[in-house]
């Protein structure tokens, strides 16, 4: 059994910040012990491998809660395969994504499911699990839902938007609800009115209206808020929990609060996106603001306060990406003069720990609250902890070194998303991935790939670990 020492670190948790020595057996944490104590200079002693920390940050892998590796979407799809999109990941620092698999309409959840695993199996370099995307709740699907409860696919996703391709009336919504009250889903809903978007869409392209900034003004925040606020309704009369994703706007954040202050079962994510870019990206000249076209849509500047506020006082819980990348050649040019056939999307997996680690250093949260939004969290919300999501004897040693003082500029010349442009091109970012363990296996080392295609394991979930 290979024993693996990260030697001189701090080890920050959601729940403490230790300086602290690990030692890794197996693939998992062993045990901690600090660093010039009698046991951990026996570890060292007898270890394979001493991987040296000193001056970084020792951290659990990031949860990625939200990616969507090759979604069809708008007549083309994603741009990274499971192969790419979970390498890139491990480059940022996530050591596990939850994607999403999608139930065609017509089809039963199982062929959806099959099909995801068909795109991942063997190709991960990360460990993986899948939430289900539900596009036609009927009494097959709703009875399959308990059947994947049990098969540790335990969450499912709604739409209230995209009529005619995800979206789901509140009538199936409710029975949906309904289903994972008894069999212990998390319902996540992806809260906009798609209904009234359309028309606003119509509306829109019909005066000439066709630019990508046109794209943020037909899905109103208030559309956002009502959705949420109808979603958060429906659930508390199915008697079930909430999830809602991407939340962007402040009149959403406004919703979900007072919904927890009535102490329902409801939760949020936010996405990096919402919280370092806005309306000023999508009105950018030259077909460019494409580049940030995704939904819910970005917002103006003014509701980033307001959402990292609520990551701070906990009214919202989870950040996670929604990674779910398109070519600007080829793909985001789909919607020149329509901004309507613009794929929906933005690529972020590789991005997600060091712009939260920015924010540390801007004094938008601390540290601890770093991991626990990004790692923790996730983790607990969807069953993985605490196998994911922490440094605690027993758990994967899903592990990154963490230099917190390194300087980098993110550009799409460097990432390693399959994507031609990135979201942040030219940001400054203080503090960088070093090295990245998966369950003991190096994947990135010293700044350098290692890890293989099939290495990352399917990981079937528990139920959400917030509910009593
Ligand atoms: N939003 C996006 O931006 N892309 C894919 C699906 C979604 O809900
Ligand atoms: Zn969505
Ligand atoms: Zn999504």
């Amino acid at each position: 059994m290979s024993r693996i020492v990260i030697r001189g670190g701090l080890v920050v948790t959601a729940a403490e910040e230790v300086h602290a020595d690990v030692l890794v057996e197996g693939g998992r944490v062993a045990a901690l012990a600090s660093h010039d104590s009698d046991p951990a200079r026996g570890w060292t002693a007898s270890a394979d491998r001493v991987i040296d920390a000193t001056g970084k940050y020792v951290i659990p892998g990031g949860v990625d809660a939200h990616t969507h590796m090759e979604l069809p979407f708008g007549g083309t799809f994603a741009s990274d395969t499971f192969e790419t999109g979970t390498r890139a990941a491990a480059w940022g620092g996530t050591t596990t994504i939850v994607d999403f698999a999608v139930q065609s309409v017509g089809e039963p959840l199982r062929a959806g499911l099959d099909s995801w695993h068909a795109k991942a199996d063997a190709q991960c370099a990360i460990d993986y699990g899948f939430h289900m995307i539900l596009s036609d709740v009927n009494e097959d699907t709703l009875k399959e839902m308990d059947i994947l409860v049990e098969e540790g696919v335990t969450s499912f996703k709604l739409f209230m938007a995209y009529p005619g391709v995800f979206y789901s009336d509140d009538g199936r919504i409710l029975r949906a609800m309904q289903r994972g009250a008894d069999n212990g889903g998390l319902i996540m809903m992806h809260a906009e009115n798609g209904i009234a978007i359309d028309v606003l869409v119509e509306q829109a392209l019909a005066a000439g209206r066709t630019d990508p900034r046109y794209h943020g003004e037909v899905r109103h925040a208030l559309l956002e808020a009502e959705a949420t606020h109808r979603a958060i309704r429906l659930a508390q009369v199915a008697g079930s929990p909430l999830y809602v994703v991407h939340v962007s706007a402040r009149q959403a954040v406004e919703q979900i609060t007072l919904a927890r202050d009535e102490g329902l079962n409801v939760f949020g994510e936010t996405c990096p996106q919402y919280l370092f870019l806005s309306t000023d990206n999508l009105a950018e000249p030259d077909f460019e603001g494409a580049k940030y076209v995704c939904s819910t849509p970005l917002r103006p500047r003014e509701h980033q306060a307001v959402l990292w506020r609520a990551l701070r006082t906990n009214d919202l819980q989870v950040v996670s990406t929604d990674h779910c990348p398109f070519c600007f050649v080829g793909q985001k040019e789909l919607g020149r003069g329509d901004f309507s056939k613009i794929p929906n999307g933005l690529p972020g997996v590789e991005n997600r720990m060091d712009l939260l680690h920015q924010a540390v250093v801007d004094g938008h949260i601390s540290r601890r609250r770093w991991i626990e939004i990004a790692c923790a969290t996730p983790a607990r919300m969807f069953g993985l902890y605490p196998r994911k999501g922490t440094i605690a004897p027993g758990a994967d040693a899903d592990i990154v070194v963490y230099d917190p003082d390194a300087e980098q500029v993110v550009s799409a010349a460097t990432h390693h998303m399959n994507v031609d442009y990135s979201a942040y091109e030219g940001k400054r970012i203080t503090g960088r991935v070093e090295t990245v363990l998966s369950r003991g296996e190096p994947v990135i080392d010293g700044r350098e790939y290692v890890g293989r295609a099939g290495h990352g394991q399917y990981t079937p979930r528990g139920t959400c670990q917030y509910l009593v």
